[in-house]
């Protein structure tokens, strides 16, 4: 399925597609009702470009549906439920029927499989395990490809590394964040992290860039892999990196359709053009997913990879469209910030964006982390120079990288709250009276 020739692909690709139209047609009135309001049938669905008539699903017709209202399945069908965290709403829920779970094992263990991992070696997985669909989604793909899995979850990060150094796996799975902590705890404990056992990571769930995978390749000695999912979509393995490019994330299009839209003409954008990814489920039985707008900004290329495989692969997602920032006109993402933190020396790679409202003005403070070498130079004394040399360095930086002019405050190490899931880079807040202008 990874090497199938494009046409053969498609076509499968498009027979899959009307069979999901139908279930949904047949099972979900929410989609039989929005159907039936734009005038479309199952029948109007002859080819590839015709799933551009569906109408878009976004993430409020789920909470609308909560909990079960999207299900094409009745309870006693399905075999797992997940959800998300509700912090910014109703909760959303998604279900797995006995057959999606088996899918979804099967697309994590060649994902996995694409990053290094093989039968009879160990995986250490310290993506959360519970609602999130982090931990079991790579548990039970690690299971499948025939792995030993440590189910570790996030946190209790010394004893993670205990186990690390006794259980020797070869992957290691988690959000970079979570990882980074994880390396900066063992250097702490004066332990060398390039002499673990470890080959490869598998790091996902949040937006990272380039210059952190290069800290983590460098710091554990691995090479270390994109994973991006979604749960409305499935979870972890809707699209994988091969370690061998290393070079876009080969989505799972045998399973789920792909579309880059303009999140604000909601038309195509061309091939390689950035846009809003938009995703149609192929496979999934429980909760077939129609057209559903991601809110993550990526790129396609249908150009072949030098692993062999023929997927379509998609770009690194630069960041979530409510994460992007307008400073001054200037549009950022702060996958680009961490960019030009991380290419400076004495910055530890632990940040946060504060938002804070100012009447109608909207300000931004970044707060970034001094190396502990660093803060050891300047004998723990944030007024030396250095610091203020180290400050206009960034802002230079940031300028040129990013054309925006961001006002930094330099912290000790230490002071950015560590995260055992995703990071939390950007932080809105309601009062302005803490905040440096
Ligand atoms: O984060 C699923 C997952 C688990 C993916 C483990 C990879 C590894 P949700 O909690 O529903 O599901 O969050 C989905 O996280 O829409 C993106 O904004 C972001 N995201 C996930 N993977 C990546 C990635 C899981 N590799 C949301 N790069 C998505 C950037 C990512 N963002």
């Amino acid at each position: 399925m990874e090497t199938l020739a494009p046409d053969a692909k498609e076509e499968l690709q498009l027979n899959r597609i009307k069979d999901t139209i139908q279930n949904v047609y047949e099972n979900v009135s929410f989609y039989r009702k929005k159907f039936n309001e734009n005038n479309i049938t199952p029948d109007d669905i002859q080819s590839l470009t015709d799933v551009q008539k569906l109408p878009f699903t976004v993430k409020k017709d789920l909470r609308a549906n909560y909990p079960f209202g999207l299900f094409a399945r009745p309870i006693n069908q399905i075999r797992r439920m997940h959800a998300s965290s509700g912090t910014s709403g109703k909760p959303t829920v998604v279900g797995f029927s006995e057959n999606d779970l088996n899918v979804w094992a099967e697309i994590v263990a060649r994902a996995i499989r694409a990053c290094g991992g093989e039968p009879g070696g160990v995986l250490h997985n310290a993506y959360g395990y519970g609602l999130f669909t982090g931990g079991l989604g790579i548990h039970y793909g690690s299971e499948r490809l025939g792995m030993a899995t440590v189910p570790v979850s996030g946190g209790n990060t010394e004893r993670q590394i205990t186990l690390i150094e006794d259980f020797k796996p070869t992957v290691i799975t988690g959000t970079p964040t979570y990882v980074l902590n994880i390396v900066d705890k063992m250097e702490k404990m004066g332990k060398d992290p390039r002499k673990t056992s470890l080959k490869y990571g598998i790091f996902g769930a949040e937006a990272w860039s380039e210059e952190l995978r290069n800290n983590l390749e460098e710091r554990l000695d691995i090479k270390a892999m994109d994973i991006y999912g979604l749960s409305e979509v499935m979870g972890p393995g809707v699209a994988i990196e091969c370690k061998e490019a290393q070079d876009g994330l080969h989505i799972a299009d045998d399973h789920f359709y792909v579309e880059v839209i303009n999140p604000e003409t909601l038309k195509p954008v061309p091939e390689g053009e950035e846009g809003e990814l938009v995703f149609t489920s192929l496979t999934k039985e429980a909760l077939p997913i129609i057209r559903y707008r991601t809110g993550d900004v990526a790129s396609i290329t249908r150009e072949p990879c030098k692993c062999g495989r023929t997927s379509i692969r998609m770009s690194r997602v630069k960041g979530r469209i409510d994460d992007m920032l307008i400073i001054r006109g200037v549009n950022v993402f702060p996958s680009e910030i961490e960019s030009v933190l991380l290419s400076i020396e004495e910055l530890a790679p632990h940040y946060k964006l504060i938002i804070s409202q100012d009447g109608a003005l909207e300000k931004l403070l970044l707060k970034v982390e001094m190396d502990e070498q660093m803060y050891e130079v300047i004998g723990q004394n944030l007024e030396d120079v250095k610091v203020k040399h180290l400050s206009e360095k960034i802002s230079r930086k940031l300028k040129s990288s990013c054309l925006v002019t961001i006002n930094t405050q330099i912290e000790p190490p230490g002071m950015i709250p560590r995260t055992e899931g995703k990071a939390i880079r950007i932080v809105r807040e309601k009062k302005t009276s803490s905040v440096a202008n």
